[in-house]
């Protein structure tokens, strides 16, 4: 008896869904086309999502049995996955089309406009490091202008495969940009720098600003 109460207790946990997108697949052309988005949110995002739960229920089943080789197996799986579904909601939600706000910059003497100021000198120097580092992922991961509670800075990061900025230890996330090939490859190829450079005119630094205020809860 206690026990099946303790499995119903552990088999329940919320589901991963797929986030919808707050535009049209082709809202982000020409930077990003309909037909990536609509691959890269309908199909890999949403296999991302499938899986974590299908790995988490896998999971639970293998702990309720105490195989603890299948557990640490599926663990793997369930990290990635989750990864992938936290990483590519962030990524969709700091994106916004030209005519919705995309590409505006914040201003020079906003929280967030004078750190990076403070930071790099100028926002064209912030973006320059950004591209740079972006060129310096070889093979799948993520670009990030990072925020740490701790020192109160920002800083450009990079994280391999689906691995989560702050499960990096690397700091909160404020922006972030998908350079997996599949975020790009159906348009510009093998011209990945080409790629990050666009992104900046579909960049919704409103967002960005949002997550910078919650992050150092207005201490900035
Ligand atoms: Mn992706």
């Amino acid at each position: 008896m206690f026990n099946r109460l303790l499995a119903r207790k552990f088999s329940s946990f919320t589901k991963a869904s797929l986030p919808s997108l707050p535009y049209g697949y082709g809202d982000l052309a020409p930077v990003i086309s309909a037909e990536i988005m609509e691959l890269h949110h309908g199909k890999h995002h949403q296999k991302y999502v499938d899986q974590y739960n299908l790995n988490v229920e896998k999971l639970q089943a293998a702990l309720a049995k105490g195989d603890h080789k299948l557990a640490s197996d599926t663990a793997k799986n369930v990290r990635f996955n989750g990864g992938g579904h936290v990483n590519h909601s962030l990524y969709w939600e700091n994106l916004a089309p030209v005519n919705k706000a995309g590409g505006d910059m914040p201003s020079k003497t906003s929280p967030i406009g004078k750190s990076i100021i403070q930071h790099w000198g100028s926002f064209d120097s912030f973006l320059d490091n950004f591209n740079t580092k972006a060129e310096e992922v070889q093979g799948s991961g993520w670009v990030w202008l990072a925020y740490d509670p701790k020192t109160k800075g920002l800083s450009i990061q990079k994280t391999m495969d689906q691995n989560i900025l702050s499960g990096e230890g690397l700091g909160e996330p404020l922006l972030t940009v998908d350079v997996w090939e599949h975020a790009y490859y159906l348009q510009y190829k093998n011209q990945k720098p080409n790629y990050v450079k666009k992104i900046w005119e579909i960049m919704n630094w409103k967002v960005v600003e949002k997550r910078f205020d919650t992050a150092c809860q207005m201490k900035c």
